[in-house]
């Protein structure tokens, strides 16, 4: 419901302002760019992406981050970061250590990458499983060492409860639990997010859906996004396209900051 939400603008509100802001900036707008989970393990380890532009690794989008972070005087800078215990649920090698609900058409000893599980506790609930990846602590689960990493930045961590996946940086996939990521922002009166990074159609998409249900003006920055699958990728444009957000190449952000 509306009274949830930091900023209580709804789709239309949204539209409206949106095309306000193409002609002349009558609004006091601050702006977060919220560089999504630059981790080597979706860079070069255990999930590389390989959908990004110009057919590249996820290396491919650094330095369109780093030339937004270095160009566009953006009032927060927010990294997000996966940070899974060992025993987390979203490991396909971690099926073993979980009750699957008899409903689930996945078996422990044929379950695979990128299938669907249903466990049964804490509640039924359905998991996409993963390789290991972005392990606290480990090597994988450190930000990119090219990314430039500003100063005055906020981090968020995600994903730490073993037994629910969280691919947005505001909620988990159950919206059990939030964030510090909504109050750092509303904080700092942030009205307008720039959303980037890694992967385009997981965590970006989920990411973006929640900043846009929060009421944040959402800005989807393309060209510096890299995504699993290209059909995915496909899809979420569509959906945040549905839901509100713009899509703009990062050429465009400057303007529009
Ligand atoms: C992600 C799969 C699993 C992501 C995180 O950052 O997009 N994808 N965990
Ligand atoms: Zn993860």
């Amino acid at each position: 419901s509306n009274s949830k939400k930091a900023y209580n603008l709804s789709i239309e509100q949204t539209d409206r302002i949106f095309k306000l802001l193409d002609t002349n900036k009558v609004l006091d707008c601050k702006s977060a760019l919220i560089v999504v989970d630059m981790q080597n393990d979706f860079i070069e380890g255990s999930l590389a992406v390989r959908n990004c532009p110009a057919h590249e690794d996820g290396s491919a989008i650094i330095p369109t981050i780093n030339r937004l972070l270095e160009s566009v005087p953006f009032d927060a800078v927010v990294y997000t970061a996966d940070w899974h215990p060992a025993d987390h649920c979203s490991f396909v090698d971690n099926v073993q250590l979980r009750e699957i609900h008899e409903t689930s058409k996945i078996k422990a000893d044929n379950a695979q990458v990128m299938d669907t599980v249903v466990f049964a506790r804490p509640d039924k609930f359905e998991q996409k499983l993963w390789p290991a990846h972005c392990v606290q602590d480990s090597h994988g689960a450190e930000l990119h060492p090219d990314l430039k990493v500003v100063k005055d930045h906020i981090l968020i961590r995600k994903g730490l409860d073993p037994d629910v996946d969280s691919y947005s940086a505001f909620w988990d996939n159950m919206k059990k639990s939030s964030t510090p990521l909504v109050s750092e922002l509303a904080k700092r009166h942030i009205t307008d997010v720039y959303i980037c990074g890694i992967a385009t159609d997981v965590c970006v998409e989920f990411t973006s859906m929640d900043a846009i249900e929060h009421g944040f003006r959402t800005v989807l920055i393309e060209d510096a996004c890299c995504g699993v699958s290209e059909e995915g990728i496909k899809e979420t444009k569509t959906k945040l396209k549905k839901a509100g957000a713009i899509l703009v190449q990062s050429a465009e952000v400057p303007d529009l900051v």
